[in-house]
């Protein structure tokens, strides 16, 4: 890996890190996570994060329904272990790949990110988890590849909102092969130190800072490499409002409301709303991706 990311958002530098972390409660959560990131931290304090009742109760997973809440009343059904993902495609070794047998190779590590719904509200979340591209390097991209597609669970029995059309199931995301090995493309695997809900896309979900929040596929079961730019379910649904790129992007609005401001999550009435940053954010990072692209064009 050419650079390991450094963390811009923690307060660690200013708050003791155990009284940080009883502050929200979670010291029983970690045993077992190896948060090899959980110490040291790079810059000084900007964002505070949700708490885990925010961030676990307030949720997008339409499988289960389009309500704010339905996630987390409804998820428990979903069945999660044993799980697995097929990695196929141009791959060198395409297979099913156990979760288990992927978290014994991986490196989790604490990454707290601004995220950033289309619908214009967004979180802090310190997620746990490991770099995207570790793990398509596990299966070995082959020469050639230049898309990454993602596709969700799928269960009707378990999912009471695959019983309506509101989406085409199983949801499906994508990426160019060089977002999908950015280091900031992470593979989340856990909040606060705790496995990660079902709520959030247990047991592994894709996390993609910079873009908006749709892009960030919940309870992975395929991964596929190709050489054409993968459908979207987003994009699919409706093709004007919600591009393949669908970077965060303050200066291009969508059809139906501006993306210049958020309301951040938390405080009741007393949300913030605050000003939205080119790529989230982490401009400095990402924008070299989009080198001489019309952004405007390519939303
Ligand atoms: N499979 C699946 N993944 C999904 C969604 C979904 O409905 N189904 N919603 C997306 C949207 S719109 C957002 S904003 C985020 C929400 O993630 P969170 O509930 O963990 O905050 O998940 C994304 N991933
Ligand atoms: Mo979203």
């Amino acid at each position: 890996m050419a650079f390991r990311w450094k963390n811009d958002l923690t307060d660690r530098d200013v708050t003791d890190e155990a009284v940080w972390l009883n502050r929200r409660q979670i010291m029983g959560g970690f045993a077992g996570l190896g948060l090899a990131g959980i110490a040291g931290s790079a810059h000084a304090a900007t964002d505070e994060p949700n708490s885990w009742e925010e961030i676990t109760r307030y949720n997008n997973f339409y499988e289960f329904g389009t309500g704010k809440d339905d996630p987390a009343k409804y998820a428990d059904a979903m069945t999660i272990d044993p799980w697995s993902v097929r990695i196929d495609g141009m791959v060198d070794r395409p297979g099913d790949y156990a979760f288990d047998d992927i978290m014994a190779k991986m490196t989790v590590e604490e990454r707290i990110y601004r995220f950033r719904c289309v619908e214009a509200w967004s979180m802090v979340i310190p997620w746990n988890g490991f770099e995207l591209a570790d793990l398509l390097n596990l299966a070995g991209v082959k020469s050639g590849a230049k898309y990454v597609a993602f596709e969700t669970y799928l269960n009707k029995d378990e999912m009471r909102g695959t019983r309506f059309p509101v989406l085409d199931w199983p949801y499906v995301e994508g990426l160019r092969l060089d977002e999908a090995m950015h280091p900031l493309a992470i593979m989340a695997t856990g909040i606060y130190g705790r496995d990660i809900p079902k709520q959030n896309g247990a047991p592994l979900r894709l996390v993609v800072p910079w873009k908006y929040g749709f892009k960030s596929i919940k309870s992975v079961v395929r991964i596929t490499l190709t050489d054409r730019e993968p459908p979207t379910s987003w994009n699919k649904a409706n093709a004007r409002e919600y591009g393949f790129y669908s970077n965060v992007n303050p200066e291009v609005d969508h059809p139906r409301w501006s993306q210049a401001s958020e309301r951040r999550i938390g405080g009741g009435l007393f949300a913030k709303n605050i000003p939205t940053r080119m790529f989230n954010g982490y401009a400095d990072d990402v924008a070299g991706l989009y080198d001489g692209m019309d952004l405007r064009k390519f939303f």
